[in-house]
């Protein structure tokens, strides 16, 4: 099912540039292009050839260099052609009304990686992960959507899907070719294959917390007494001095928040001002911002002083932000450790990369795997499968008839299915006249 018609674009940034590379895909594609770029001889495929772009009345406008990318084996699966030509945005766009007078018309955003989809060159997560690329703001980013568009979250579906296919098949079978009533399998069967398939699924939900961390990134509070070294810290992993540091305490009086790039990971850093009782009143509107900063956050450090050791007010903010990351300060002094904190000194920089390594640890558990989810569809989709195993699961200890149980099976293939695109009516069909004889 080819479009029949021939799509163009500009496919770099526009603006001035040492190249500009205009698109094209449909079935017109190079009768297009070679209308519009003169060629010295046929253009072979796959392969650069340098051409003139010459207007209607036969004038050289530009030098460009013509690829050609036949059906199927193209970007789109259709007949692809990319002309490069000089960055000058009044011969990209002479270029692009002339390909319009021919015959081409301007892509719809996505339009290319719609029509991949459509003819089946990559699958709907693969296409999201294109965008996810395109839009990747850090380098790890990039390679997680990378991954995802080679395939690493269909693959990890895969087998799954598979597994649910065989239940629902065997299901089916026993509908159809039972004589009697008798099941095709007892119930605690069907329950352990169900079980075998939401343990996997929950787990992945639960990447979703990383995932999004990635794709979105994360708000992260720094807290703590006067002068622990809160500030330091915020300028140690900036690697900037950004926060004003003094070595009186009470320094800090306002949130001053910026951007780090941990590991990847795109962080908003927020410095706060000291907690303590203080009857100064700009410092009090500070300290009650340091626990709103702290509320919204996604993350709390709560920074230790090696040098004044913990005290009963450290145990006081311990117990008001219970799942706080704790990092022991000033270790450079040599003094006092506390178990359990992460031990760094923001003076000297000790301890600063393992910090960083156990931030990104402690938001990455659970999802070691290639294939986690990032993207908020993928997860929604997932939840619906997860909620209708369980219901599969409810209507089998009950004793629910087959066509029952088969109804929320096949609720959860629905969605599982809608993640990559495909019909999966198909693969049930597939999979019945596969692995049942069927002799009518
Ligand atoms: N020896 C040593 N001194 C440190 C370290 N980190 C911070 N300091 C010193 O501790 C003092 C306070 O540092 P700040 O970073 O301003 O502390 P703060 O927690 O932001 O303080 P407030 O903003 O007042 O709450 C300064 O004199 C710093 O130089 C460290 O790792 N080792
Ligand atoms: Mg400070």
């Amino acid at each position: 099912m080819l479009s029949d018609d021939t799509i163009v674009a500009l496919s770099t940034p526009p603006g001035r540039g040492a190249i500009s590379t205009i698109r094209f895909s449909g079935p017109e594609s190079l009768k297009i292009a070679r209308r519009l770029v003169r060629l010295p001889d046929a253009p072979q495929a796959r392969r650069a050839t340098l051409g003139e772009f010459c207007d209607a009345d036969g004038e050289a406008a530009d030098e460009v260099l013509l690829t050609w990318f036949p059906a199927p084996n193209s970007y789109s699966g259709e007949e692809v052609v990319e002309v490069s030509c000089h960055g000058a945005p009044v011969v990209v766009d002479y270029f692009l009304r002339c390909a319009l007078v021919q015959g081409a018309r301007l892509a719809e955003p996505g339009e290319f990686t719609l029509r991949a989809f459509t003819h089946g060159r990559m699958n709907l997560a693969q296409a999201e992960a294109v965008r996810d690329l395109v839009e990747a703001q850090t380098l790890y980013q990039a390679k997680v959507a990378v991954q995802q568009m080679e395939g690493a979250l269909s693959r990890r579906m895969a087998p799954l899907k598979q597994e649910l296919v065989d239940l629902i098949a065997l299901l089916e079978a026993g509908i159809d070719f039972a004589e009697d009533d008798v099941s095709v399998a007892p119930p605690e069967e069907i329950t352990r294959r169900i079980e075998a398939l939401r343990a996997p699924l929950e787990e992945w939900l639960a990447s979703f917390r990383f995932g999004r961390v990635v794709r979105e990134g994360l708000t992260m509070a720094i807290v703590g007494r006067p002068n622990v070294g809160k500030s330091s810290l915020f300028n140690r992993l900036l690697e900037r001095e950004r926060a004003i540091v003094t070595a009186s305490a009470g320094t800090t009086r306002d949130l001053v928040s910026e951007t780090l790039n941990l590991e990847g990971i795109p962080v908003r850093l927020v410095d706060t001002a000291g907690i303590r009782e203080t009857s100064d009143e700009a410092e009090s509107i500070g300290v009650r911002r340091s626990f709103e900063a702290s509320a919204e956050a996604d993350v709390t450090l709560l920074v230790l002083d090696a040098v004044s050791g913990v005290g009963e007010e450290d145990r006081v903010l311990m117990s008001r932000f219970p799942s706080a990351v704790l990092v022991m300060n000033k270790i450079d002094t040599g003094k006092n450790a506390f178990d359990g904190a992460q031990r760094c000194s923001a003076l000297t920089g000790d301890g600063i990369s393992a910090l960083r390594r156990a931030l990104v640890a402690r938001l990455s558990e659970g999802a070691a795997e290639p294939g986690f989810l990032t993207n908020v569809r993928h997860e929604r989709l997932i939840r619906e499968g997860v909620e209708a195993l369980e219901r599969a699961a409810d209507a089998t200890r009950g004793g629910l008839p087959h066509e029952m149980i088969l109804l929320d099976l096949y609720n959860v293939l629905r969605p599982l299915g809608a993640i990559t695109g495909e019909t999966t009516v198909e693969d049930i069909l597939n999979r019945i006249f596969s692995t049942f004889c069927i002799g009518k």
